[in-house]
């Protein structure tokens, strides 16, 4: 097994590479995907700029775990929860894939009544990039939780953005206005702040953007959030420039609208595959 590098601040990333010239970058606080390329050389994920490397701070881009909370869809004080902010351990890698670990409880003071065993694998090959979380309740009470994988994907220019695919048959929540539940409409291209979880989301996403097509399924995640701050939030976020809402939109599969309760002992997996091709 290879081990993780120090970047130049001393921070731990891991490689994976895959057998030819796909590889993705991990970094173990929050095993964090930031970077990902594919056997064509193309580059899906979005890291922002400015994006501060620190310790407890999540990047902004990437993909962040949002565990074992989504935003603040839980009993839990911190949005997003805490494992995209916590230091994981690589606990095996292969060509093309490797494995993330992390253990919280059963006295986190974050995490009251938590023990829970997390596993984030990642395989990448060729063109395709495979995203599973798994979570195994190792306390002796019932354990809920909601989560998501918020990947942030890489756009030239998000006024020139197709959506199509599995949005536009899903009923969807607008977070921008209380939650409120519409029927399903479907959304082809972003003009404004969009911030919508989409429920029960059957087949892929596709991203159309110039001649590149990003195809995103969840399984076992069958929400899916789909963001863009625009301009007016994205002045706000320090760690974004503000232009980055042009270069970016958030695909989220996750399990958002129901929680997943495991009895102990007991474990599930969620996956988000990801496919980008050059049409
Ligand atoms: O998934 C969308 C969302 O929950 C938005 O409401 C937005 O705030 C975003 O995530 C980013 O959250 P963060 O905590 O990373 O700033």
């Amino acid at each position: 097994m290879n081990s993780p590098q120090k970047d130049a601040n001393g921070r731990d990333y891991f490689v994976v590479q895959g057998a030819g010239t796909e590889r993705a970058t991990v970094y173990l606080q929050g095993a964090h995907v930031t970077h990902w390329e594919t056997a064509s050389g193309l580059k899906p994920i979005y890291l922002s700029p400015t994006a501060v490397f620190a310790d407890g701070k999540a990047l902004r881009g990437g993909v962040p775990i949002c565990w074992p909370q989504f935003s603040d869809m839980g009993k839990y004080k911190q949005a997003h929860g805490v494992a995209r902010n916590r230091v994981w351990s690589l606990i095996g890698s292969g060509k093309g894939d490797a494995l993330f670990r992390l253990v919280v409880g059963p006295d986190d003071p974050e995490l009251p009544g938590i023990h829970a065993d997390l596993i984030f694998g990642l395989a990448c090959v060729g063109d395709e990039l495979d995203l599973a979380l798994t979570v195994c309740n190792a306390g002796v009470d019932t354990l809920e939780f909601t989560t998501a994988l918020h990947t942030y994907f890489s756009v030239s220019d998000i006024t020139k953005l197709q959506i199509s695919g599995g949005l536009d048959e899903a009923r969807w929540a607008d977070n921008l206005q209380n939650r409120r539940v519409f029927d399903p409409a479907p959304i082809h291209n972003i003009d404004k702040e969009v911030d919508r979880i989409y429920f029960d989301v059957k087949n892929p996403v596709l991203l159309h953007d110039g001649s590149t097509q990003i195809s995103i399924q969840g399984h076992d995640l069958p929400d899916a959030v789909l963001w863009n701050p625009w301009i007016e939030k994205t002045k706000k976020m320090s760690d974004l420039p503000d232009d980055g809402y042009q270069k970016f939109v958030c695909v989220e599969h996750g399990k958002i609208q129901s929680p997943v309760v495991l009895g102990p002992k007991e474990k599930w997996t969620g996956r988000q595959h990801i496919t980008c091709r050059n049409l």
